[in-house]
């Protein structure tokens, strides 16, 4: 089953949107596996955001991300790694459909609310530095055969 990596970003935190971000991704029947809220530390943030490093708002983004807690999760399902990018929107909330979670919540691309992984080689990438294996819970949910 697939996994990938899902962030809601300082302004997601500040804003109170936790529950309402994680509530559309559990309504939509995929398994919460791994969440913690922390502070990412600035070499992580760096190494999350290792392609960007060439472009003139790597600064900004790193600064950003530090600057107050995420809630970071891994979350699994069936597609969940292109179904997530959908339910999040363009990553300029301007271009952002309605009922996606940036076309909902967010103004500006440089506070777009959520990150999530864009690949499987990147969901494996950004799990694993965000996550060590014995925080993420392998479990079935009850009733899930009709589900997926
Ligand atoms: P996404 O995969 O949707 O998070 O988008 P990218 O990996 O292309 O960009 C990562 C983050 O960089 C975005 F969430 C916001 C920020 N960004 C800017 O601030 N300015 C830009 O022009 C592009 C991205």
């Amino acid at each position: 089953m697939e996994k990938t990596y899902l962030m809601v970003k300082p302004d997601g935190v500040q804003r109170g949107l936790i529950g309402e971000i994680t509530a559309r991704f559990e309504k939509k029947g995929f398994r919460l596996v791994g969440a913690k809220l922390m502070h990412v530390p600035r070499e992580t943030a760096e190494q999350h955001y290792g392609e960007h490093k060439e472009r003139p708002f790597f600064g900004e983004l790193v600064d950003f991300i530090t600057s107050g807690p995420v809630f970071a999760m891994v979350w699994e399902g069936e597609n969940v790694i292109a179904t997530a990018r959908q339910m999040m929107g363009a990553t300029n909330p301007k271009d952002a459909a309605p009922a996606t979670i940036r076309g909902d919540y967010a103004v500006s691309v440089g506070k777009n609310i959520i990150h999530g992984s864009d690949s499987p080689e990147s969901a494996a990438r950004e799990i694993g530095i965000f996550f060590k294996e014995e925080e993420l819970t392998d479990y079935q949910k009850s009733g899930s055969e009709w589900v997926y």
